[in-house]
Order: structure tokens, then C-alpha cells, then sequence
């Protein structure tokens, strides 16, 4: 009879933790999630069990996990908010989007978030958002058809779908385009598992700044529901522009209950007094500000090892039987 033990954990304590019933149920929830991520394997046990006629072997595996599970939303880091159609250093802040490419991708490689997720301004060319457009949709303005509109004004449409209100943007980030691809330092995680893309603004008559919803609320993205599959808790918004879709996305985000942190040096938005309202009001909603030279403290704070209730039950029974 052996007994390999390749772990000195307090196993006692361990299994102290695994009684608080919760997370008992989120170790359950996360088992199936983490099974096949081997960097979240913290510590391996090996029992073997033998006698003259048989041989059992016992694997318990312990999972690194936490209470939280983090979401990184890297919010439309594409050209066209760079050095495209709508760069952010020809708007009147002069600021310049394309500084939160390193600071992003240091978080993309210190911080282990459990999800990233991309968004894409991802438009047709006949976009409702689109100054060049205004032409053909004049039937749809409210007020005076005939007046004179410029670039940047806020207009009400009231159809052909629904009345919105628009800010009329030079044309940019139309599907396929270079002007819409992501940046090209950006790095972009590979992993199916984890990675999550969301296109939005896809519909010719609405906009959407934000990456849960359509500007008006009318139809949701599948961004949700995943990151309620993943059991996401906490989400880290970062990108661009912050006044516009970066807001819009954190607003929407704490709404449907997530903890929303804005990661405010990852940002980069388009003009002063609105950058500086929209943060008031992120503030007044509940949304955390944070650095990002904080997000990594943060999680591993709130990560510890674990081993799975089930298979601590296991090893005790069968420490006892030895
Ligand atoms: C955005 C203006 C128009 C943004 C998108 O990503 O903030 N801004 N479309
Ligand atoms: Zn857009």
C-alpha cells in the first residue's frame, strides 16, 4: 500500500473552505469550465492504492479559483478610432488611441482574466450613424428636413426602424475594411475558449455604442448571455472612445449587475467636457475607477486554491480506509 502525496497543503483547512456552501456550488459550476485549462491546475495528489489483486489510483486535482470571475472588454481598438476616419487625435480633445495599445496588452499578459473580450464598430456601408448618409434619410429627420446639418450635430431620426438620436460621424469602420480591423499591435488572444468577439452597430438604421446593447435598447448582443454562461462577476472596461462606446458599455454592464471597473488610463476619448460628464456619471452609478496598474492586485487578491469539494470528500474517506 503506497500513499503518494505530492502536495505539503494544509489539506485540513482546505477542506474548511470547501464547506462554505457557495462556493461549494461555484467550485460544481466552474469544475466543467476549468477542466481542460491545465494553468489553473494549482496541485495534483496522486493516491495509489494496491493490494495483491488490484490497483486504484486516485488523481485529485486542486483548482486555482476564486469568488470572481474577471472579464477583460477591450472596447473598439480599431483603426478607425487611431489613424482612420474618426481618429481621436483629430477630435477636440487631440487624444491619442493609439496609447492604450501597450497598456492594454500588458494587461492582456499579466493579468489572468478568466474571459477577453474584443469589440468591433463593425458598420454597413448605408449606417445611420454616417454623415455621407444623411441624404438619403432627410424623410426621416424630425423638425425642419431642409435645415442645415453639419458634421457631428445631433440629429432625431424617427425611422425607418425606430427614432433615435444621432450624431452624424464621418464615415468609418466598415465591415471588412482596414479602417475597421483592430489595431495591429493589439494583441488579440487566440484562445477559442476565452475569447470573445462582438460585433456591433451591424443593423443599417440604429446605432450601438455599446457592446450589450443597441443605442436604444431594442436589441441585444449575445455579449450577455456569454459572459453569464462563462458566470462572469466582474467586468474591466477599457479602449475606446471613452466618452462614446466605452461608457455606454461600462453603464450597460453595471445595469445588468456585473462590478464594473473602469480602467481609466486604457482610455482615450473624444472631447474634454464630455469625457469629464460621462466619468461623473460612471461615478454616481457605482462603476469603480481603477488603474491599470491596480487590475492585477486586485484579482490574484481575491484568487485561492482550492480543491474541489467532491474529491476532497474522496481523499478524506479514503485516508481514513488506509
Ligand atoms: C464610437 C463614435 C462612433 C466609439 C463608435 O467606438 O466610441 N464613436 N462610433
Ligand atoms: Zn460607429
Amino acid at each position: 500500500m503506497h500513499l503518494l502525496l505530492k502536495d505539503k497543503r494544509v489539506l485540513v483547512s482546505e477542506f474548511g473552505l470547501c464547506l462554505n456552501r457557495k462556493s461549494a456550488i461555484r467550485r460544481e459550476l466552474s469544475l466543467r469550465k476549468y477542466s481542460y485549462k491545465w494553468k489553473n491546475v494549482d496541485s495534483l495528489f496522486i493516491i495509489v492504492f494496491s493490494t495483491r489483486t488490484c490497483c486504484i489510483i486516485f488523481v485529485i486535482v486542486g483548482l486555482k479559483s476564486s469568488d470572481y470571475i474577471n472579464a477583460l472588454i477591450i472596447v473598439d481598438v480599431q483603426n478607425c478610432f487611431i489613424t482612420g476616419n474618426l481618429a481621436l487625435v483629430t477630435s477636440p480633445a487631440h487624444e491619442d488611441g493609439a496609447e492604450v495599445v501597450p497598456i492594454i496588452n500588458k494587461l492582456i499578459q499579466t493579468v489572468s482574466f478568466d474571459v477577453i473580450v474584443y469589440t468591433h464598430d463593425w458598420h454597413p456601408p448605408d449606417h445611420i450613424s454616417f454623415f455621407e448618409n444623411l441624404q438619403y434619410r432627410r424623410q426621416y429627420l424630425e423638425g425642419d428636413q431642409n435645415k442645415t446639418i453639419h458634421m457631428f450635430d445631433n440629429v432625431t431620426y424617427s425611422g425607418p426602424k425606430f427614432k433615435t438620436v444621432q450624431v452624424l460621424w464621418p464615415t468609418h469602420c466598415i465591415q471588412g475594411t482596414d479602417d475597421a480591423a483592430l489595431h495591429k499591435d493589439l494583441i488579440v488572444s487566440s484562445s477559442k475558449n476565452n475569447t470573445i468577439h462582438i460585433y456591433k452597430g451591424i443593423d443599417p438604421d440604429i446605432d450601438s455604442y455599446s457592446a450589450f446593447w443597441d443605442n436604444e435598447k431594442h436589441q441585444k448582443t449575445e455579449l450577455d448571455a456569454m459572459l453569464n454562461e462563462w458566470r462572469v462577476t466582474r467586468v474591466f472596461v477599457a479602449g475606446l472612445a471613452t466618452d462614446y462606446c466605452v461608457v455606454a458599455t461600462a453603464v450597460d454592464a453595471k445595469d445588468l449587475n456585473y462590478t464594473t471597473y473602469f480602467v481609466e488610463d486604457a482610455c482615450r476619448g473624444v472631447d474634454n467636457a464630455t469625457i469629464a460628464a460621462k466619468k461623473e456619471d460612471m461615478k454616481n452609478r457605482g462603476i469603480v475607477f481603477i488603474q491599470s496598474n491596480q487590475v492585477k492586485a486586485l484579482i490574484d487578491s481575491a484568487s485561492y486554491n482550492q480543491i474541489h469539494f467532491t474529491l476532497m470528500i474522496s481523499f478524506s474517506i479514503f485516508s481514513f480506509i488506509l
